[in-house]
């Protein structure tokens, strides 16, 4: 069984009380910090950088998942050579030599992934899976927080996930981004993900302590029994 990792999506976190949000990710043990970085114009929106990118690694020792939701990734890719335990993720489509931008991440000694469009058939990225640590499928589209889940997804985790397992690359971890909500996390982890972004459907519910949101997900997993809780 794969280990589950929360990763918040921290553009979804109250900015003006980050510290007391780190503090509790920190004491909890969280995996990941998913930081959404957009351009307006691989996607309609714009959001993060690498200067938050800066602050979040200058107070917490959380690693970065950094979802890049951009055009010309090969340019940035150097921008955020600062972060050694980083995982660089971008979506395939953007980029000419997908072999290559995976190649750049990893000689920046950073984990590489790869973000799958809801669109984007599942054998399309096969050749990539050798070179990758981690495959984050998008299940909304990218660009917004607070959407809908597109549920043929859950097919493509399933379809990935067998894949895998056939092909003996269990190593990589499977990501769902997009509502991951309390109803959609079985239905998730279900399918074969492990690591949950856990946005405005579920940790940062508005009034919900995130304290208790993230038992909350655990016990969930736990329950289901599909991947190891720590
Ligand atoms: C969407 C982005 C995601 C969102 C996350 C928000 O383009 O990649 O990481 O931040 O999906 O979570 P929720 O629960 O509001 O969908
Ligand atoms: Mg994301």
């Amino acid at each position: 069984m794969k280990p589950l990792k929360i990763s918040p999506s921290m553009m979804c976190a109250d900015f003006i009380d980050l510290k007391s949000v780190l503090n509790v990710f920190q004491e909890k043990k969280i995996d990941f910090l998913h930081i959404d970085i957009m351009d307006g114009h691989y996607v309609p929106n714009f959001t993060l950088g690498v200067d938050f990118c800066n602050a979040l690694a200058g107070y917490s020792n959380i690693p970065l998942d950094i979802h890049l939701m951009i055009e010309n990734v090969d340019a940035y890719i150097p921008t955020f050579r600062h972060f050694p335990k980083a995982m660089i993720t971008f979506h395939p489509e953007t980029v000419y030599h997908p072999l290559r931008t995976l190649q750049l991440i990893r000689q920046q000694q950073q984990r590489a992934g790869i973000a799958i469009d809801p669109a984007i058939p599942v054998d399309s990225i096969r050749h990539l899976l050798p070179y990758v640590d981690m495959v984050c499928m998008m299940t909304v589209s990218p660009g917004y927080s607070g959407q809908r889940l597109i549920p043929e997804a859950l097919d493509k985790i399933r379809e990935l996930n067998d894949y895998l397992h056939r092909e003996n690359l269990d190593r990589i971890d499977i990501e769902t981004d997009g509502n991951v909500s309390w109803e959609n996390i079985p239905l998730m982890l279900e399918a074969g993900a492990n690591i949950l972004v856990s946005g405005t459907s579920s940790l940062f519910q508005r009034g919900l302590p995130l304290e208790i949101g993230i038992a909350k997900i655990r016990k969930i997993a736990e329950e289901l029994d599909k991947v190891t809780v720590r």
